[in-house]
């Protein structure tokens, strides 16, 4: 089932917030007020389609106009989540040449430029740390690994250079399963059956939390322990995975996170969140799932699930609840992953590639005329008159600028190379789950890595409480 999602729903308020910032500032497109247009893709393939044709063609033609309804031109998508709906969007945005900046889509796929030419992202590509896990297994002498992959872009092109960069190195491959996109039962319990049998005491699970979830629970009623569980980006700190009660079965797991980065202003503007001053669909959706209740106002049916399911059909499944809502809900009270800030990695990518994007459109804007890189005419694009195309020169080829305190490098594969932290997961005297940093990992570009662990301060989750050995 798939219920609002908060966490995304924290991203696109970072996405505001970053345009709200350029546009008070005066350095970067002075005089300029950026504007912004928010489509969800529902973790679909078939939303994620529509809403790229839609926004391209303004809704009812059929061939791009590359406007908005004001006339601006449109400068680029920032999006999707998930590559595997990136890729899709890639595919069409490509062929007019339009700029996308992505912020969670790492699929190693997404570097190649023949395929996806306007391509460009916030987030490294896992082929980044896909290699900083074989060196976390070889750091520990991990000689049988099992790997589980989501079965997408993200899972499959994962495990597949993990598989690479851990074939020079002394380790085998114990099982290699995927997790199914529609949920089967049986075939997660074939997956457990393996992590079951397997010797092998350390697992790399490629997927997203959403995806992974439904084994999880599985697993849970199977009580399997003792086993050391490696961690992509995407369920590292997801707070769908790491609750209390896994921690019997992931207590102790190792992971990728994305450098961490605080977000000045934002806590204020996620509190600045109210349907009676902003009531456009996903503030009543947010607020009406938040506070379980229903906007009096509001005409269309709200917390649907939209996605199809397999045989095609709409699968709405309706979450409007009887109450109303007053309006006087507190956000306060609210007890979810919107309002948690404490691990701002996507979230902090989101606002840097929206940056991408607003840094893209100044160097266009300062292009003079007598050194101009286009042929015909005037040689500079202008910022009230441009092509995708000549955004895209520029998005290709300076991109190189800074985000609060960083420096932000995509070079021209559309590639970012940023450090990681490796983090362990412990529970704390309140029984929570912490994430502790436990080593780092920092790949400054293809040839150069760097990879430090402290090993004393990891918990194992064993009975021996020690470095499991995975023979
Ligand atoms: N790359 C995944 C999507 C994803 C994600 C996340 C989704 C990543 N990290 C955190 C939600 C939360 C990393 C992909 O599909 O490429």
């Amino acid at each position: 089932l798939c219920r609002f999602n908060f966490r995304g729903y924290r991203w696109v308020k970072a996405m505001i917030h970053a345009i709200n910032d350029i546009n008070k500032r005066d350095d970067i497109l002075p005089n300029i007020t950026l504007g912004y247009q928010i489509y969800d893709t529902c973790f679909t393939m078939s939303k994620t389609v529509e809403n790229s044709l839609a926004f391209l063609t303004g809704q009812n033609e059929t061939t791009p106009v590359f406007r908005c309804s004001t006339g601006a031109p449109l400068a680029a998508v920032v999006g999707a989540g998930g590559s595997t709906l990136s890729i899709a969007s890639s595919r069409i945005l490509g062929l007019y040449y339009f700029p996308q900046v992505g912020y969670a889509s790492s699929s190693s796929l997404l570097s190649d430029k023949y395929q996806f030419p306007t391509y460009l992202r916030t987030i490294p590509s896992d082929k980044v740390q896909s290699q900083g896990m074989a060196d976390l297994i070889h750091h520990f002498g991990w000689r049988w690994v099992g790997t589980i992959a989501a079965d997408d872009d993200y899972g499959k092109y994962g495990v597949k250079a993990f598989k690479e960069a851990v074939e020079n190195i002394y380790t085998c491959i114990a099982f290699s399963e995927t997790i199914p996109k529609i949920y089967s039962r049986e075939k997660i319990k074939s997956v457990v059956d393996i992590v079951k049998g397997t010797n092998a005491t350390v697992i790399v699970v490629y997927s997203s939390d959403i995806d992974f979830h439904p084994l999880v629970e599985e697993l849970i009623i199977s009580n399997i322990t003792g086993k050391t569980w490696i961690a992509s980006e995407a369920w590292v700190t997801s707070a769908l995975i790491a609750k209390p009660e896994y921690f019997p079965l992931l207590g102790g797991a190792i992971g990728f996170g994305i450098r961490r980065g605080e977000i000045p202003g934002l806590w204020e503007f996620l509190l600045d969140v109210h349907p009676a001053n902003d009531s456009n669909d996903m503030t009543i959706e947010f607020w009406q799932s938040a506070f379980n209740c229903t906007w009096p106002d509001a005409n269309v049916p709200y917390n649907t699930d939209n996605r199809k399911n397999v045989t095609g059909h709409e699968n709405i499944v309706d979450f409007s609840s009887d109450q109303l809502c007053t309006g006087k809900e507190r956000l306060e009270d609210l007890n979810n992953t919107y309002l948690d800030i404490s691990e701002l990695r996507i979230t902090y990518n989101v606002y840097k590639a929206v940056y991408a994007v607003a840094y893209g459109l100044d160097q266009l804007r300062l292009c003079e005329t007598a050194t101009g890189p286009f042929i015909s005419g005037p040689k500079c694009a202008t910022i009230d008159e441009f092509e995708p195309w000549q955004l895209m020169y520029y998005m290709k080829n300076m991109m190189d600028f800074r985000v609060l305190d960083e420096d932000v490098k995509i070079n021209t594969n559309g590639d970012v190379y940023t450090p990681y932290d490796i983090l362990n997961w412990q529970m704390n005297e309140t029984g929570g789950i912490n994430f502790v940093r436990v080593g780092t990992f920092n790949q400054t570009d293809e040839s150069n890595k760097e990879f430090h662990i402290y090993n004393d301060s990891i918990f194992w989750n064993n009975p021996e409480r020690s470095r499991p050995r995975s023979a």
